[in-house]
């Protein structure tokens, strides 16, 4: 089936829900209007944050009559979940709650999410749609190697691969000669983790002598984190499976919120008709045009547990309605590269950790591995670059080695137009996750 993909032909690709996915956008749209207009009917009544937001603003749940209408109402932020934390967003009664979830943040007060078993249907719908949109086939084994703690990835992806009809193997993040094992003697077809443990997963599978190319693997699922264009490639020419990135969080359900089809390998379809998304410019909140960057944000469309309206993500993408090969209807979001509040300001200069990831790519000298360290050196920011060397790019000469250092400072000099420190680590020098990587240590005193 991925192979007709591949080729270019979507015409026989199975579709998990074909009249919602194919859904002709004027219907899509009306389908969304109608609930959304229930929705903040329902989140106005319940909900006793935004229904004294609303009345300070003066909007009312009749105020929305079309689409664009969304704009009268207040944004969310992750602060307003922290503040109300633990319940105080939660619009049922704890009777209706049957599962709780917590935000993998690791700084200040965790924001919790609940789910009612509408809640929790829905979200199955929505990763069994993304999965299959993945090439992942009822029959699939399907392995995860995320955690299964509050997390959502890990139980989230779960319930919505046993929708789809695929065998589970809850084998969980970490223990990674286990998973290679496991992947050996049970046939597994589907690996879920984050890229960057998929790629340690890689690695510790070629150093166990693990052959990848006669692996049953077929598919990975990768997310709760960016997969950069040049980790992807890497990843599917040295497992030799097909690489799909799905995205979401956790304010708003979880993974589910959008996936990769097998024909826009750079973009993933949304679940519109259960989430509204708009882009803004992040320093307004003001909307941009279609095609434009911006910041996404989301509104779930029937969620019951926690309802919230628009809520900011932080992830920095761009939007496009335009017809899909795959023949779904859904619009694409970019793959998120960035988020606005990771942007670092270096001697006054804006420098995201992406172009750093889009610099070392190039270099074929080195890993995807790196790390980024930003201090306080003289009363100045000075930005370090951990760059880990392939093993056949390694030299005994000491001159070598610093001719590389030095163009690799170059080139990123060039981009970033700040000056930076490199440093060259030996293979596998750079840490590895068992979750998602931690890029950046910014331990500059404010
Ligand atoms: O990471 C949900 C998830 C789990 C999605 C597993 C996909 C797979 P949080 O822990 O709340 O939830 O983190 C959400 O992670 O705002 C993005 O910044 C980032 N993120 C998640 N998926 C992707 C992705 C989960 N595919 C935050 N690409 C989001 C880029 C992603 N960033």
């Amino acid at each position: 089936m991925i192979a007709a993909a591949q080729a270019g032909r979507f015409d026989d690709l199975p579709l998990y829900d074909r009249a919602i996915e194919t859904m002709p956008r004027e219907e899509l749209r009306a389908l969304q209007l109608a609930k959304l207009k229930e929705q903040v009917a329902y989140t106005y009544q319940k909900v006793e944050h935004y229904r004294h937001l609303m009345d300070q603003m003066g909007v009312t749940p009749d105020d929305i009559r079309t689409l664009d209408d969304i704009r009268k109402l207040p944004f969310t932020d992750k602060s307003t979940l922290r503040d109300t934390y633990p319940y105080g967003l939660f619009a049922v009664d704890l009777d209706d709650i049957i599962e709780l979830h917590a935000s993998s943040g690791t700084t200040g007060t965790p924001i919790v999410v609940g789910y009612t078993r509408a809640d929790m249907d829905v979200w199955s719908d929505c990763i069994a749609r993304l999965v299959q949109m993945a090439g992942v086939v009822p029959g699939d084994i399907a392995q995860m190697a995320f955690g299964y703690g509050m997390f959502t990835g890990g139980f989230g992806l779960h319930y919505g691969l046993q929708k789809l009809g695929c065998a589970m193997i809850p084998a969980g993040s970490g223990n990674t000669e286990r998973h290679i094992k496991m992947i050996e003697d049970y046939g597994t077809t589907v690996l879920i983790a984050t890229p960057s443990y998929a790629m340690h997963i890689c690695e510790v599978g070629e150093q166990m002598g693990y052959d990848w190319e006669a692996s049953s693997l077929r598919v990975g699922l990768f997310g709760g984190e960016p997969c950069p264009p040049a980790l992807k490639a890497e990843l599917e020419r040295r497992m030799h499976i097909v690489c799909t990135d799905n995205y979401g969080l956790t304010e708003v359900m979880g993974p589910g919120v959008s996936g990769e089809c097998l024909a826009q390998r750079f973009q993933q379809h949304i679940a519109e008709d259960h989430f509204l998304a708009e882009v803004v410019d992040p320093v307004t909140g003001e909307p941009v045009a279609e095609d434009q960057v911006g910041e996404l944000v989301l509104t779930p469309l029937d969620k019951q547990g926690i309802p919230v309206l628009r809520y900011r993500t932080h992830d920095l993408t761009r939007l496009t309605t335009e017809p899909c090969v795959c023949g779904r209807t859904h619009a694409r979001m970019d793959k998120v590269r960035s988020r606005s509040d990771d942007m670092l300001i270096i001697r006054g200069t804006n420098v995201f950790p992406s172009q750093i990831e889009d610099v070392l790519a190039g270099i074929d000298e080195v890993t995807p591995h790196y790390h980024i360290i930003v201090e306080t050196k003289d009363g100045m920011d000075a930005l370090t670059v951990e760059t880990e060397l392939r093993p056949e790019k390694m030299s005994d000469s000491f001159e070598q080695m610093e001719r590389m250092r030095r163009t690799i400072a170059d080139k990123l000099k060039g981009t970033l137009l700040v000056g930076v420190n490199v440093r060259l680590v030996e293979p596998g020098g750079i840490q590895r996750t068992t979750g998602k990587a931690k890029h950046i240590d910014d331990l500059r005193q404010r």
